[in-house]
């Protein structure tokens, strides 16, 4: 492990280990700081159980990489939400001991780091979807279970196990059932019959792609959600017509249009209290996949930044 600069490490979590990276929309110093951030961006690297395609882990990279030609200013907001402040945390090198493990490390550092973070909203990075257990499962201990979790996804990823783990990404949905069962999955096209059981078994609220196309599926979406959202964004949620830099590609997927309705309500009907943003792997010749990400980050930080 690399021990971290005083600068580098405002919050204290010196015993985990952290590689350097630039700051998300390649912001000025006075934007960036800890102290005065309302965002918090942190990069998760973290790849071990991708099924198909890999290069999740660097996904992070690419997307702040990406961050850097947004134009600040949101024509459709009309405000230039990048004065929250956005503070781009080192990326996280989590234990390569085992996906149990290195979840395990990450829902430890997750605990810690809402703590510390107060109002700051913490965006997560990823890296394959297993990642997004940690945040999800510290928010729902942390609001005593008044949360609901809002997954866009192509699919379930409600299994059990899978490739004999029960870390992998197809089952990190069947980890935070483990924890509640207010869970409102949006653009969902591929799962089993065993999943499709345990939908209806647990009344899970779930917007199947093919239900995208009725006028009603936003409000049906916010109709499943409590007033307290965490929001986990696989980017495969999306046609890969429009984004095909990803690991488990499905046809038949939402539009930019369909992600910036669903949003836009969200964040405007509920408290949103964080989210993460998975799966993309970048591949060249696919490059504008992630300035897609990053766009849909700052699309976030600009809902977010005109519903407080
Ligand atoms: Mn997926």
């Amino acid at each position: 492990m690399r021990p971290l600069s005083e600068s580098k490490n405002p919050l204290g979590l010196s015993t985990h280990s952290w590689a350097n990276v630039s700051n998300f929309l390649d912001l000025p110093p006075e934007l960036t700081s800890w102290d005065d951030a309302g965002v918090v961006v942190l990069p998760i690297p973290y790849e071990a159980t991708t099924s198909w395609g890999t290069g999740t882990r660097f996904g992070p990279g690419a997307i702040i990489e990406a961050s850097k030609y947004i134009e600040w200013y949101d024509e459709e907001l009309d405000r230039e939400p990048h004065e929250v402040g956005v503070c781009t945390l080192p990326a996280l090198d989590l234990s390569m001991a085992g996906p149990e493990a290195a979840i395990r490390e990450l829902r430890a550092l997750y605990r810690d780091l809402l703590e510390v973070a107060g109002d700051r909203f913490v965006i997560g990075l990823g890296g394959e979807h297993s990642i997004s257990s940690a945040p999800a499962t510290a928010w729902i201990e942390r609001l005593g279970g008044d949360v609901s979790i809002l997954q866009f996804d192509a699919h379930t990823d409600l299994r059990q196990t899978y490739h004999d783990t029960e870390w992998n990404h197809a089952c990190v949905m069947r980890r935070v059932l483990e924890h509640t069962s207010n869970i409102v999955s949006v653009g969902i096209r591929a799962l089993t019959i065993e999943e499709r059981n345990l939908i209806r078994e647990r009344d899970l609220t779930v917007v199947f792609a093919h239900e995208m196309r009725r006028a009603d599926w936003i409000d049906r979406m916010l109709e499943g959600l409590g007033e307290n959202v965490y929001i986990t964004f696989d980017v495969d949620f999306f046609d890969p017509g429009f984004f095909p830099a990803t690991g488990t590609p499905e046809p038949g997927g939402g539009s930019w249009w369909d992600a910036m309705d669903a949003l836009s309500a969200v964040f405007r009907e509920r408290n949103v209290v964080g989210a993460d943003v998975v799966e993309l792997a970048p591949r060249q010749g696919q490059e504008a996949s992630a300035f897609a990400a990053a766009k849909l980050i700052y699309k976030m930080i600009g809902f977010l930044t005109e519903s407080r």
